[in-house]
């Protein structure tokens, strides 16, 4: 790994207790000697256990880990925090991530991905600008967005570095409005930010309020598996180790000022999606129906983005990254996982207070 090589010593990773952040974390700490500092309010979404779990076999590695219990949202904790990090680098993921949420309480939104990231700019500015020369030169701001920033997407084209944001619900209007301030940081105040906007990720470890882990605990439930509209909707699906090492590839080498696309060139739609994890768990955890009979077709998620596909071209031609797990694989390793962690993923929906129901139907 490059990354090895680079004059760093701390780094600060906002919202390491999520489902991203907690793998971006778990993989530095196993391929760096980094001391990395892990910025989260812990929401409903967050499990330090992501990250603990590293530490069963490796409690060596949690010399170099700190968690801080901190809200984005809070200005001055923002900034004593970054202080305390002291970081060269700030990996930032802390966000509300889930879409339908969004449409229930978009205050939260505005909150954390907006007014939060603001605060981390801004505190993060005057850290940088604090810093001796060549720790100045070396520093680096690197914002993780997403693909919905750049709206929805009829039967032809990508979305790629020059398209125009168009951001449809409220989650995705929170993300593109992080990625305006990013970019104002950069022209402004010559902060070095690097902008990354990903596809739908999926894998081991992620909160059962998105779709492929959603349907995987309903399914082993016996409950039914809602598939908004008529199931026509299409995602462009990346495994989340394909995600961290395009994350890892531009903190190597990614240029500032830049804006990296990541997708896994795996466009499915909900449907075949549901009934590839039906055909799993048929195969892997047989009972007597099929997971197929509890597929219902529910009520449209309002404002529901038709597609999304991203034209990874320019990370794949000048960073060199190429997605390495096609979504057989990827979904055959997550439904395989969910089966054996099933008690993690039940206690993380009794913790969370989320037991599964229907959410963004603004009622
Ligand atoms: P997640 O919901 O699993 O994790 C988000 C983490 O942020 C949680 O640990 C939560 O406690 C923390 N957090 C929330 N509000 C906070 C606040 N105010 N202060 C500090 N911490 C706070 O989400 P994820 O799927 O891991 O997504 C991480 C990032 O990647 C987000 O910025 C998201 O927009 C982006 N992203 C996600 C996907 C995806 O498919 N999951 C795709 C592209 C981009
Ligand atoms: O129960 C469901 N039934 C269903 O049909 C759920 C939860 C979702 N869906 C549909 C809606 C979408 O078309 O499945 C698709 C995927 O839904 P989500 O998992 O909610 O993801 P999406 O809305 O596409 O947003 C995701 O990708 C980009 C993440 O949640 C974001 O954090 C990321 O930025």
């Amino acid at each position: 790994m490059k990354l090895k090589n680079k004059p760093i010593k701390n780094i600060l990773v906002t919202g390491g207790a999520g489902f991203i952040g907690s793998a971006l974390i778990k993989k530095l700490l196993d391929e760096t000697s980094f001391e990395i500092f892990n910025l989260d309010k812990i929401t409903y979404s967050s499990d330090l256990s992501r990250i603990n779990s590293l530490f069963d076999n490796k409690p060596k590695k949690k010399e170099r880990y700190k968690f801080i219990q901190a809200d984005i949202s809070n200005d001055e904790l923002t900034q004593k925090t970054i202080s305390y990090a002291n970081p060269d680098i700030i990996v930032h993921l802390a966000a509300e991530s889930h879409v339908d949420r969004s449409i229930d309480s978009p205050k939260e939104f505005v909150n954390t991905n907006v007014v939060g990231t603001f605060n981390l700019l801004r505190a993060s500015t005057s850290f940088w600008e604090s810093l001796p020369e060549e720790r100045k030169r070396n520093f680096g701001f690197y914002h993780i967005s997403t693909d919905e920033v750049f709206g929805s997407l009829g039967k032809e084209g990508m979305f790629s570095e020059q398209s125009r944001y168009e951001p449809r619900s409220p989650y995705a209007a929170s993300k593109a409005s992080s990625d305006h301030l990013a970019k104002a940081w950069y022209h402004t105040y010559g902060l070095p930010v690097i902008i990354s906007n990903c596809s739908n990720n999926y894998g081991p470890w992620q909160f059962p309020e998105k779709l492929i882990p959603l349907v995987i605990i309903k399914a082993l439930r016996g409950e039914y598996i809602p598939l908004y509209g008529d199931g026509s909707n299409i995602r462009d699906w990346l495994f989340i180790d394909d995600h961290i090492e395009a994350l890892i590839k531009i903190l190597e080498i990614g240029e500032y000022g830049h804006t990296y696309c990541i997708g896994g060139n795996n466009e499915k739609t909900n449907k075949e999606v549901v009934n590839n994890i039906c055909n799993l768990l048929n195969e892997y955890k047989p009972t007597n129906y099929s997971y197929h009979d509890l597929i219902k077709n529910v009520t449209d998620r309002p404002g529901h983005d038709q597609r999304y596909a991203i034209d990874s071209t320019k990370i794949r031609k000048e960073l060199g990254w190429l997605p390495k797990i096609n979504f057989n694989d990827g979904l055959k390793k997550t439904v395989l996982w969910y089966l054996e962690n099933l008690n993690w993923a039940e206690s993380l929906l009794i913790k969370s207070g989320y037991e599964g129901e229907r959410l963004g139907l603004n009622k």
